[in-house]
């Protein structure tokens, strides 16, 4: 059994988060510890420990996660700049909280990621 995490509280709303966006599959909120100007964390109402748990049951929620992304820069005001969205998964990319989540990161220029 995967283990809950502190987001498993903030989808339950059990703990404070500034909350943007949430459904029945999606929470959507503002990173404790920005990055950028806009920086908030997308994540799905089930419990998935890493990229590695995903399964092809959750193609759909990838997807709808995704497209919650584009609605929230959109908000955010940030499509039209641009944003970067990151996942980590495990110690090498020093995934934190395992509760798979999508950043996305806006609001100035972040700057070439590779290349
Ligand atoms: P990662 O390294 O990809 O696992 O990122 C975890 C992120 O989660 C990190 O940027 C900080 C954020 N975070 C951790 N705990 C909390 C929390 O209690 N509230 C909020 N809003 N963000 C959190």
């Amino acid at each position: 059994m995967a283990q809950e995490t502190i987001f498993s509280k903030i989808i339950r709303r059990e703990i404070p988060a500034d909350i943007v966006f949430q459904d029945d599959k999606v929470t959507a909120f503002r990173d404790i510890s920005p990055q950028a100007p806009t920086h908030i964390l997308i994540i799905p109402n089930k419990l998935i420990p890493t990229i590695n748990d995903i399964t092809e049951q959750d193609e759909m929620l990838l997807g709808h996660m995704v497209i919650v992304v584009a609605k929230i820069a959109k908000q955010e005001g940030i499509d039209e700049s641009g944003y970067r969205l990151i996942m980590n998964c495990n110690k090498d990319a020093g995934q934190e909280v395992f509760h798979i989540h999508m950043h996305l990161l806006g609001g100035k220029n972040l700057g070439r990621l590779v290349g």
